[in-house]
C-alpha cells in the first residue's frame, strides 16, 4: 500500500509545491507590496503544508483499516477505491470533471437507436444529478453522443438536447398520477414545433417517440436514500422561524427551516436528518400578513383560497402524509430577517431553471433559421 499513497502525495507535492532553486534568495531591497506578496506566498505555502499533512493523516488512516480486510482482492479493491478518490481530490478542477463526463457517455452505443431507445439506456446507467446544472452538462453531452453515432437524425445537438428534455417531461406528464391533465400527442407534436433549427421534425418520429414513452415509463436507477444530505449541502438560506399549524386548534412551532432547490424544509432541531414537513415553493405565492406574531409572511396559491397546498409531513407516529394546509404562515424573529426570508423565497419562486436552460435553447435554434 505504501507505494500508492507515497505516489499519490509525491505527485501532490510537486504538482503544487515545485521545490525552488537553492541558489534563489530573496532579495533584500523588496518594496512594501513585494514583500505582502511573499508574505501571501508564504501563507499559502504552509497551508498547503497543512493540507498536504492532513492527506497523509487520512491515507494513514484508511491504509491501516485496508491492512484489516479479509481477503486479497478486497484489499485490492479498497486500495483501487482509495487511490480514485484521492485522484478526485487533488484533480477536482472542472475541466477534469467533463473529461470523465465525456468518457462515461463516450461508452455508450446509440448507432441505429430512436432517441427514447438511447435514453432509456442512458439514463438508466446513473443516477441523474438533481442540480440543473449537472443536468445540463449530463444532457449536453449525452445529445452529442447521439448526434455522432446518428449523423443525419437531427440539424444540431440543440435540437437533440430540446428533444431529449421534451421527452423526460412528457414521460413525466403521462406516468405521474399528481398530473392530471395528460398531453396528447398533437399537443407534444406541437410543443416541439420549430426545433429542427428553426424548421419541424417529422411527425411520424415525434409520434413513435410519444408511443413508445406512452407504453413504457423511463426506468431510473434505485434511489440510494442519501439525496437528502446532497440537497442541504448548500442552502439558499437557513434559520429559526415560528410556523402556524395546518390543525384545528392552530399552534405554532418553532422550526428550522431550509430553503433550497425550490423547496421549504421545516426540521424540529438543526440537527435532524429528516425534515418535518417539505413544502415544494412550484405554483406558490408569497405576501406579508398582519398577526398577532410580528413579523408573518403567508404562503398561499394565487388565485384558489380553498385549496390545499401540494406538500408533505411527518405525523407524530413517523408516517409521511400529504399536508393539509391552504396557507402556510409563518413568523420570522426580526423585521430583517422576513424580509430576507421573502426576498430569498420570491426569488426561489420565479426561477425556474429548466425552463432558462430551454428557452436559451430555443432561442438558439430559432435564430439560426433567421441567418
Ligand atoms: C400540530 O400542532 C403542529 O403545529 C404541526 O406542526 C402541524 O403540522 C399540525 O397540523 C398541528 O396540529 P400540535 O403539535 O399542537 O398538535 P409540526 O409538524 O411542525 O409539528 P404541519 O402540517 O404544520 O407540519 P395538522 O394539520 O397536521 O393537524
Amino acid at each position: 500500500m505504501g507505494s500508492v499513497s507515497e505516489l499519490c502525495v509525491t505527485s501532490f507535492q510537486a504538482f503544487l509545491c515545485p521545490t525552488l532553486p537553492r541558489s534563489l534568495s530573496v532579495p533584500d531591497d523588496l518594496t512594501p507590496e513585494e514583500q505582502k506578496e511573499l508574505e501571501n506566498i508564504r501563507r499559502r505555502k504552509q497551508e498547503l503544508l497543512e493540507d498536504i499533512q492532513r492527506l497523509k493523516d487520512e491515507i494513514a488512516e484508511v491504509t491501516s483499516e485496508i491492512e484489516n480486510l479479509g481477503s486479497t482482492e478486497e484489499r485490492l479493491s479498497a486500495k483501487c477505491y482509495l487511490l480514485l478518490a484521492l485522484i478526485f481530490e487533488l484533480f477536482n478542477r472542472d475541466d477534469f470533471n467533463i473529461q470523465v463526463l465525456h468518457a462515461f457517455v463516450e461508452l455508450h452505443e446509440f448507432t441505429d437507436l430512436n432517441l427514447v431507445q438511447a435514453l432509456r439506456q442512458f439514463l438508466w446507467s446513473f443516477r441523474l444529478p438533481g442540480e440543473a446544472q449537472k443536468i445540463d452538462r449530463m444532457m449536453e453531452a449525452f445529445a452529442q453522443r447521439y448526434c455522432q453515432c446518428n449523423p443525419g437524425v437531427f440539424q444540431s445537438t440543440d435540437t437533440c438536447y430540446i428533444l431529449s428534455f421534451a421527452i423526460i417531461m412528457l414521460n413525466t406528464s403521462l406516468h405521474n398520477p399528481n398530473v392530471k391533465d395528460k398531453p396528447t400527442v398533437e399537443r407534444f407534436i406541437s410543443m416541439n414545433r420549430g426545433i429542427n433549427d428553426g424548421g419541424d421534425l417529422p411527425e411520424e418520429l415525434l409520434r413513435n417517440l410519444y408511443e413508445s414513452i406512452k407504453n413504457e415509463p423511463f426506468k431510473i436507477p434505485e434511489d440510494d436514500g442519501n439525496d437528502l444530505t446532497h440537497t442541504f449541502f448548500n442552502p439558499d438560506r437557513e434559520g429559526w422561524l415560528l410556523k402556524l399549524g395546518g390543525g384545528r386548534v392552530k399552534t405554532w412551532k418553532r422550526r428550522w427551516f431550509i430553503l433550497t432547490d425550490n423547496c421549504l424544509y421545516y426540521f424540529e432541531y438543526t440537527t435532524d436528518k429528516e425534515p418535518r414537513g417539505i413544502i415544494p415553493l412550484e405554483n406558490l405565492s408569497i405576501r406579508e400578513v398582519e398577526d398577532k406574531k410580528p413579523n408573518c409572511f403567508e404562503l398561499f396559491i394565487p388565485d384558489n383560497k380553498d385549496q390545499v397546498i401540494k406538500a408533505c409531513k411527518t405525523e407524530a407516529d413517523g408516517r409521511v402524509v400529504e399536508g393539509n394546509h391552504t396557507f402556510y404562515r409563518i413568523s420570522a424573529p426580526t423585521v430583517e430577517e422576513k424580509d430576507e426570508w421573502m426576498n430569498s423565497i420570491k426569488a426561489a419562486i420565479s426561477r425556474d431553471p429548466f425552463y432558462e436552460m430551454l428557452a436559451a435553447r430555443k432561442k438558439k435554434v430559432s435564430s439560426m433559421k433567421r441567418h
